[in-house]
């Protein structure tokens, strides 16, 4: 997005000028912070700060030698030494500059690898919660245009400002040396100029601005557009999206132009200050030099500095807007830094081996936001080795056993045991392990249907591949693929049917063969000639683990060893089928209904 945001190339070194500037909150902090990712980088930087003044002193250097030499010539005398001393001082400014540039992008480079890595740690580490609250492309973003930014920015302007330092310092000193009256009427052009850029600067900057905010939604309705053409078409909306498009373009237009005809009045404006400069300087260096207060020799030395002088203003004042912008960027980094990470586990966490698979919600009580509880006072136990089903409305709180099983959230009062400690007592990788789930929502890779169902795991043999996708019932549909067990499935299996993706999940959990299995809505999207084929396939597999089930069709819970009702986040009953038919409450009406609807609709299609 950086790239296209540059407006169009100035004269004033790599500046962007007008970029937008997202003021730092805190600059001195995050200055500090950034300071301190510069370890193991220092000893390059000091090089660089010695390339930067070796590379100010050549440039301060020459006009006084070219200075020198004319004085020379004017006065009779061969110059030709000088003119050697030049050529090499011309030599060493290039090999200099090549130098300061290899460095800074190896050290530029290595910093933000270190950035990124860091960052991508600490993404993994960050709990599920986290990313619940925020926008996923503005989270790739910061990973991706935050890092880049400060990477182009620092690594550009951090040479620069040190050159500039060193230059700016030097030919000062060498102007007042050479005439306190010039250096003022020189001083008084600088400033004018800086007064100008900053001015023109600030307004072109919210031009900008506005810019990039306008591109961003462009860049939204563009996605949107892609993303969802198929819903667009289906509703015949293609014209709206068109009319949509087309305002934004045409405002981007518009302000584009706008930004870039402020900031292209800056070059020529300076150049006529610099100019008038020159021929001032010129003109009083003349009449002081008509006096014979000063050499023919110091005028052309002194033109040259006037001219370098006013240089660096023009490009620290953008230097210090693109910084701006880096600093803002890093602050959105390091806000990501410092987010807490899943909660380590306990010096004194316990192994977990070999469990025997005993889970038991007790009096847990859980919000995904803490003042809204979801499941309210739930217990109920699973014994090791049987099959409990879960059942209930949408809503009713049931992924959210998962999820807290799994401890991708952890319970806000009571607790869940399994073999009769509390899941925080665990090592979480540990924990994790014994579980096989297959999710709600099916997520997949963009890799082949072995890797899927491997997992990325190579050390697993074909034939175990093979025989876990024969009893999630996917084998026979897997070899009609184009490369079988080979063939790329797409983002997200993209390229595949909802019952296909759902059965390559039950795959990817039975090759797991962990100890306790938990299947939400494992086979809701086959239909019911699969599902009764793929349950059947599990429950003989899965005899003698411990499993939950969570189903909304009633046929696939009635073989359950234990059956809890869920309503609003509350146990409504619990037993098993054949106690609850009895007993006649929820679960029997839910049963009835089903078998009612089943009924209906095949005498629907009589
Ligand atoms: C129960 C809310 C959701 C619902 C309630 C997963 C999730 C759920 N919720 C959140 O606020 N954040 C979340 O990340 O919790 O949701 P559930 O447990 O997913 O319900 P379910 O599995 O019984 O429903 P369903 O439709 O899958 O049968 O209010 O808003
Ligand atoms: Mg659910």
């Amino acid at each position: 997005m950086s790239k296209e945001m540059a407006p169009p190339p100035s004269s004033f070194g790599k500046g962007q000028r007008g970029k937008p500037v997202v003021k730092p909150k805190d600059m001195k902090g995050t200055l500090r912070r950034l300071w301190e990712l510069t370890q193991g980088q220092r000893q390059g930087l000091g090089w660089l700060m010695l390339l930067s003044a070796v590379a100010s002193a050549s440039t301060i250097l020459s006009p006084l030698l070219i200075g020198t030499a004319v004085t020379a010539i004017d006065t009779g005398n061969p110059a030709l030494q000088l003119l050697i001393l030049l050529a090499a001082l011309y030599l060493t400014d290039w090999l200099v500059r090549f130098l300061q540039q290899f460095f800074m992008a190896a050290i530029g480079q290595r910093i933000i690898l270190h950035i990124r890595s860091t960052l991508f740690e600490k993404m993994k580490a960050l709990p599920l919660s986290f990313f619940d609250s925020r926008q996923h492309g503005e989270l790739m973003s910061r990973l991706t245009n935050d890092v880049d930014n400060i990477s182009t920015t620092i690594s550009d302007s951090l040479t620069q400002l040190m050159t500039y330092g060193f230059t700016i310092i030097g030919i000062l000193c060498i102007m007042l040396r050479l005439s306190l009256p010039l250096t003022c009427i020189a001083f008084i052009s600088v400033w004018l100029i800086f007064l100008l850029t900053r001015t023109i600067t600030k307004h072109t900057r919210k031009l900008f601005a506005q810019q990039q905010q306008i591109l961003g939604k462009l860049n939204g309705q563009v996605e949107e557009s892609i993303s969802g053409l198929n819903m667009v078409k289906a509703f015949g909306r293609e014209a709206e999206m068109t009319e949509q498009f087309e305002e934004s373009n045409a405002r981007l237009c518009q302000v584009a132009t706008k930004a870039q005809i402020w900031s292209g009045f800056l070059m020529p404006l300076t150049n006529v200050i610099n100019n008038l400069n020159f021929v001032i300087v010129a003109v009083v260096s003349g009449i002081l030099a008509a006096y014979g207060r000063i050499s023919v020799g110091l005028i052309s030395s002194f033109l040259l500095y006037s001219r370098q002088f006013s240089r660096p203003f023009v490009d620290i004042a953008n230097i210090y807007n693109n910084f701006q912008t880096a600093v803002a960027g890093a602050e959105r980094i390091f806000e990501i830094l410092e987010e807490e990470p899943e909660p380590a586990d306990a010096p004194d966490a316990l192994p977990l081996t070999a469990p025997r698979g005993e889970v038991e919600f007790s009096h847990v009580t859980f919000g995904y936001q803490a003042q809204e509880p979801v499941l309210k006072d739930v217990s109920f136990r699973v014994p090791a080795g049987t099959r409990v089903a879960v059942v209930g409305s949408t809503g009713a709180g049931k992924t959210t056993l998962i999820n807290l099983l799994t401890r991708f959230y952890d319970v806000n009062s009571g607790s869940i045991l399994l073999d009769g400690r509390d899941l925080r007592q665990y090592r979480l990788q540990d924990l994790r392990r014994t579980f096989g789930v297959v999710l709600q929502d099916t997520a997949l890779f963009g890799m082949s249907v072995r890797d899927n169902i491997s997992y990325g795991n190579k050390d697993v043999l074909p034939e175990r591949i093979r025989a876990a996708a024969k009893t999630a019932g996917a084998d026979s549909f897997i070899r009609r693929l184009p490369q079988g067990y080979d063939t790329p499935i797409g983002e997200n299996g993209a390229k595949l049917s909802g019952g296909e993706r759902q059965r390559i999940s039950i795959a990817r959990a039975l090759l797991k063969n962990a100890p306790i299995v938990l299947l939400d809505e494992a086979t809701a999207s086959l239909d019911v000639e699969n599902e009764t084929k793929v349950q059947g396939a599990l429950s003989r597999l899965l005899a003698g683990k411990t499993v939950l089930v969570i189903a909304h069709r009633m046929r696939t819970v009635a073989g359950a060893d234990h059956i809890v009702v869920l309503e609003n986040g509350r146990v409504a009953e619990q037993g098993t089928p054949a106690e609850l038919m009895e007993k006649g409450g929820l679960y029997r009406r839910m049963v009835e209904l089903q078998s009612h609807s089943a009924q209906w609709q095949l005498n629907g299609n009589e």
